[in-house]
């Protein structure tokens, strides 16, 4: 062994010591210098046999000195990357409490779905059970049972989409024109006294523009008892728009066709941003009136096809289309915008 081993060993370690970065650099330096086994050192310990006393003596000095300097060493270069990484941690995860919070985006219910629960809340507090009843609908109930018998010129009122599977032995399957085939559904079901409000989507084959979409929510109002007439219709309509509306509201009914009322009306409603007055006005188009819904006294042939004595009992039903109601509510001038899905409307609601 020559006797500036040490010597050269030392400069060696001290240099690969600073280049050791992190912790696993810092374990692999200490077993391959100091460990007990294979290290540099202590190899350099196993040769001293082979030296003569005075050299032995020299070199065993300065082998143990240099384990004393190699470990102080070791312990300074891990405080110093200890320090370092907690510098950089502090840096890179600092938090500063002084910014303003990132707004919480919290989704809503859509304005359609609020005025829904709006008017079933209403329809509820009049005594009107909740029903609710198949989109996809066979013929017999969108159009027959209801009076509209095929090649009825009436199905021009409603422009369908046709579903291609049919069911065998029943008539053929469409998307729902209207919710009123619920009223034929469950009056199959039930018998006076009856009110119920169904509400749902309905399908209609249009070109859209500012007020027609393909798609709609309609609510269905039903009622059917002895005794009823044309004035517990206007009641009931008068009482839910002056709910929804502001207790000044006035309704008109002008007569109307519906294959399944007799009398059928439109049912209309003051415009309650010019107070009727008209004049100038853009939401009612400077008539004073808005068409809310269709309605009319229940067709006493369709209570008889359904079991129900229509000299005992009478019944008046109501359709209303809630996109156009949603529009008059909250002032949005085109129908198509609801289901634009832009949140730069929806999230004002
Ligand atoms: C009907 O659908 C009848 N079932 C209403 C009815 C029920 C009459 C019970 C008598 C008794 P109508 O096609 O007019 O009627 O539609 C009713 C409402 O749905 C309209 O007043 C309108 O608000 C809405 N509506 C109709 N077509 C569209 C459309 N393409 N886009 C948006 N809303 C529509």
């Amino acid at each position: 062994m020559a006797l500036d081993a040490v010597p050269l060993l030392r400069n060696e370690a001290l240099t690969a010591l600073a280049a050791a970065g992190d912790d696993a650099a810092l374990r692999a330096w200490h077993t391959a210098y100091l460990g007990r086994k294979d290290g540099r050192l202590t190899g350099i310990l196993r040769t001293l046999g082979s030296l003569s006393i005075e050299d032995r003596k020299t070199v065993g000095a300065a082998a143990t000195a240099l384990t004393l300097e190699l470990e102080a060493a070791f312990e300074a270069r891990e405080q110093e990357l200890r320090r370092s990484a907690l510098a950089r941690s502090i840096e890179t995860g600092r938090v500063d409490v002084t910014l303003p919070a990132r707004p919480h985006l919290q989704g809503g219910l859509h304005p359609v779905t609020q005025l829904l629960r709006k008017i079933l809340d209403a329809c509820r507090s009049m005594g009107f059970s909740i029903v609710e009843g198949p989109e996809v609908e066979l013929d017999y109930y969108n159009f027959e049972a209801l009076r509209i018998p095929q090649d009825h010129p009436a199905r021009d009122m409603w422009d369908t989409f046709w579903i291609d599977e049919r069911v065998a032995g029943q008539t053929p399957l469409l998307l729902r024109t209207q919710t009123s085939p619920m009223q034929i559904r469950f009056m199959e079901e039930h018998k006076p006294p009856i009110r119920i409000a169904s509400p749902g989507r309905a399908y209609r084959f249009e070109a859209t523009d500012t007020t027609h979409e393909w798609m709609m929510t309609q609510v269905e109002i039903l009622a059917v008892d002895e005794g009823l007439n044309m004035g517990h219709l206007k009641g009931t309509l008068l009482d839910l728009f002056r709910r929804l509306f502001g207790p000044e509201r006035r309704i008109r009914l002008q007569a109307s066709y519906f294959p399944f009322v007799e009398p059928g009306a439109e049912v209309a409603m003051d415009c309650y941003v010019c107070n009727g007055v008209g004049t100038g006005c853009a939401s009612c188009h400077g008539t004073g009136w808005i068409e809310m819904l269709g309605a009319g006294m229940v067709h006493p042939e369709i209570l008889e096809n359904m079991g129900i004595d229509s000299r005992k009992y009478t019944g008046f039903a109501a359709g209303m289309g809630l996109e156009r109601l949603a529009m008059q509510y909250y002032g949005v001038p085109d129908i198509r915008w609801w289901y634009q899905n832009d949140l730069r409307l929806l999230s004002q609601f």
